[in-house]
């Protein structure tokens, strides 16, 4: 059983469009492709969440209360999901929601976290270049940045280190680089992937969480090459191919683990013709188990 939750928060970054991102993945056909391949699929519609132009007081703060409020919200859906036994799908929005999402679904039991992202998002407020806040969530997770966030949901932080692999890591920010570094969380660049491949790297990671019953994926879209995906408000050139990604969904899916999954930052503005949600969409069926044969 699959619920679909809509989170159409633009706040943690700077582009207009990444709000429609639930549309987009609707229009993609995101729950008759899932119910297809046999599962239940309930949608659950959107969150609530304020629009920005109405929040000017909190541009300053980079939206800071309203993000905690629209995560405390995706926390508490995300907690729900998993006690009515569904597997949930969070339709972003920006990447600032996966502090919620990640939280609730590891309310009750840890899970392992697989971050795709052409970035680290490991910055805290001290380091971050920009200020947005899309680009902390992982820091928070783990206990680091603001207090607003760290302390969402329950007590303490929401990861450990050993919860955590990231894949597709291109562009990191030079202080959050060497915090990344200094983490011991374990990742795998592009670099790795081109010189090993995706199926070695896939199956590693995979191995790396091997102690967690439960995984959670973390699908930023601009992991993918920007030719593939036009669709995201931070492209970064040298991204993974569509086959890549798909392998890499496919390893997932031979775990038999997957709990629960994020598909953020899809931009319908930047897009062409609807480009990016129709191949997130394809990313998710190959993670729920579709087969070629
Ligand atoms: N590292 C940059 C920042 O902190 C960019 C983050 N952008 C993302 N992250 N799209 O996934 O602002
Ligand atoms: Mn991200
Ligand atoms: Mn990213
Ligand atoms: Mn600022």
């Amino acid at each position: 059983m699959v619920r679909i939750i809509g989170v159409p928060v633009d706040l943690g970054q700077t582009q207009r469009g990444v709000d429609l991102g639930p549309g987009a993945l609707r229009y993609a056909g995101i729950a008759e492709r899932l119910s297809g391949l046999g599962y239940q699929v309930e949608d659950q519609g959107n969150l609530e969440v304020p629009v920005r132009d109405v929040l000017g007081s909190e541009r300053e703060l980079h939206y800071l209360p309203s993000i905690r409020r629209v995560c405390d919200a995706v926390y508490q859906a995300g907690r729900r999901a998993v006690e009515d036994g569904f597997l949930p799908l969070f339709m972003g929005g920006d990447h600032s929601m996966a502090l919620g999402s990640i939280g609730g679904v590891t309310h009750h039991e840890p899970a392992g976290v697989i971050w795709i992202d052409a970035h680290g998002d490991f910055n805290t407020p001290q380091t971050s270049p920009s200020g947005n806040i899309h680009g902390m969530v992982l820091a928070a997770l783990m206990g680091q940045g603001f207090p607003e966030l760290v302390q969402l949901g329950r007590i303490g932080p929401k990861l450990q280190v050993t919860d955590v692999v990231m894949i597709g890591i291109r562009e990191l920010d030079p202080q959050e680089r060497q915090r990344l570094k200094e983490s011991g969380i374990a990742t795998y660049t592009m670099r790795e992937i081109d010189e090993r491949g995706m199926g070695t790297v896939a199956r590693e990671a995979v191995e790396r969480l091997e102690h967690l019953s439960r995984l959670h994926v973390s699908l930023d879209l601009d992991a993918l090459d920007p030719l593939e995906v036009p669709g995201v408000g931070t492209t970064s050139p040298g991204g993974l191919t569509y086959r890549e990604a798909q392998l890499l969904m496919e390893i997932i899916a031979d775990s038999r683990r997957l709990a629960s999954l994020d598909i953020v930052e899809i931009n319908p503005i930047l897009d062409q013709r609807n480009q990016t949600a129709k191949i997130a969409v394809e990313l998710a069926a190959s993670l729920f188990g579709s087969r070629i044969l």
